[in-house]
C-alpha cells in the first residue's frame, strides 16, 4: 500500500534556499548564473559553442531581464520524467521528438493532422518574452519562439458548438519513466475556454532563445498561456480537440480543490496550502509581489468580467 503523495508541495518555496539547497546545488546555480552573465566567456570549452549566448539585454515588456538559458533548461516541472525539477533535463535528453504530428479535431469544420514541419512552414515564428509563474511560487522570464494558437484554430474552423479546447500531451511510458506511476491520470491533459485559446497572448511554442525547444521544456511543441499558472501550459502536445463541455484536466482530476480549471495567476486567491501573494524569481534573492493575471491584466481581464475569481479559481 502506497502512501498518498500530495502533489505540488513547494518544499523548496517554503524553506529558505540556503537550507533547502545543498552546497553543491548552490555552487552549480552560481556557475549557471555566472554563465548567464557572460562571466564564463573567458573559459571557452567545446560545450560553450553548443550553449547559446543568452543576450544580456533581453527583457520582457516590464523591463524584467530574461532568465538565463541554463536556468530555464535545468529547473523544470515535467512529471512524465521526474518530480524533481533538477533531474528532468538529464532524464529527458534522449526523448525522441522526431517525427511528430499533432491531431487537431473535434468540433471543427476541417479536422486534420499537422506534422511539426507543416506547422513551422505555415505559421511564422515570433519571439514572445513572457513571465512564467508556477503555482508553487517561483517564476522565470522566458523568451519563447512560437505562433498564436488562434492561427492554428482558425485554420480548422471551430464550429459554433465548440466552447472549450482540450490539449493532450504524449503518452510514451517506455521513454518517460514518470508515466510508469499508476497514481497519475496519464496522459497529461489541459484545457482552455475557446476565447482564452483564441487570445493573442496564447501561443504554441516550438523554440527557446531562438533555438529548438529542448525536451525538458516540452519539445517539440508546447502550449504557453502566460497569465495562468504554469501547469496550464502543457508540454509535448499530440492532440488538440474542440469540445462542447469543460474538459477534465490532469491537475484538476488529482486535486480539484487545489487546482481549478481557470488557474489564473491571482495574488489574492491563496492555494489551500500556501499563499500566492509573492513569488521567487529564479536568479533573484528574496521574493517579489505576484501580479494579478501575472501582469497581463490589461490584456486579459475582460475575459473574466463578471466572474467571481474566487469561485472560478
Ligand atoms: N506534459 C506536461 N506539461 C507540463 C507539466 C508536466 O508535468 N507535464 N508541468 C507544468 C508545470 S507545473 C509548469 S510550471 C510548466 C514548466 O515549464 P518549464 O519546465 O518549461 O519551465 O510546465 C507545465 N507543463
Ligand atoms: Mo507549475
Amino acid at each position: 500500500m502506497k502512501v498518498y503523495h500530495p502533489p505540488h508541495i513547494p518544499s523548496s518555496e517554503i524553506t529558505p534556499a540556503h537550507v533547502y539547497f545543498s552546497r553543491r546545488d548552490v555552487l552549480k546555480l552560481a556557475t549557471v548564473l555566472a554563465a548567464g552573465l557572460g562571466l564564463a566567456a573567458c573559459a571557452p570549452s567545446p560545450s560553450s559553442t553548443a550553449t547559446p549566448v543568452t543576450s544580456p539585454g533581453k527583457t520582457d515588456e516590464r523591463g524584467d531581464p530574461a532568465t538565463p538559458y541554463e536556468v530555464i533548461t535545468n529547473y523544470n516541472n515535467y512529471y512524465e520524467f521526474s518530480e524533481q525539477k533538477e533531474a528532468v533535463a538529464r532524464l529527458a535528453q534522449n526523448f525522441q521528438v522526431h517525427p511528430w504530428s499533432i491531431e487537431v479535431g473535434g468540433l471543427c469544420r476541417y479536422p486534420r493532422t499537422f506534422t511539426i514541419e507543416e506547422l513551422l512552414r505555415r505559421f511564422p515564428s515570433e519571439e514572445r518574452i513572457y513571465r512564467l509563474r508556477c503555482v508553487e511560487g517561483w517564476s522565470m522570464v522566458i523568451p519563447w519562439n512560437g505562433f498564436p494558437l488562434a492561427a492554428l484554430l482558425k485554420e480548422v474552423e471551430p464550429l459554433g458548438s465548440a466552447r472549450y479546447v482540450r490539449f493532450l500531451s504524449v503518452y510514451r511510458p517506455q521513454e518517460m519513466p514518470g508515466q510508469r506511476s499508476p497514481f497519475y491520470p496519464w496522459p497529461y491533459s489541459e484545457g482552455l475556454r475557446l476565447d482564452e485559446a483564441m487570445h493573442p497572448l496564447t501561443i504554441l511554442a516550438t523554440g527557446l532563445y531562438g533555438l529548438p525547444l529542448p525536451p525538458q521544456d516540452g519539445a517539440p511543441i508546447r502550449l504557453v498561456v502566460p497569465w495562468k499558472y504554469g501547469f496550464k501550459s502543457a508540454k509535448a502536445i499530440v492532440k488538440i480537440e474542440l469540445v462542447e463541455e469543460q474538459p477534465a484536466t490532469f491537475w484538476s482530476t488529482i486535486a480539484p480543490h487545489e487546482y481549478g480549471f481557470y488557474a489564473n495567476v491571482n495574488p489574492e486567491v491563496p492555494h489551500p496550502r500556501w499563499s500566492q501573494a509573492t513569488e521567487r524569481r529564479l536568479g533573484e534573492l528574496g521574493r517579489r509581489p505576484t501580479l494579478l493575471f501575472n501582469g497581463y491584466a490589461e490584456e486579459v481581464a475582460a475575459l473574466y468580467r463578471g466572474m467571481d475569481l474566487r469561485q472560478y479559481y
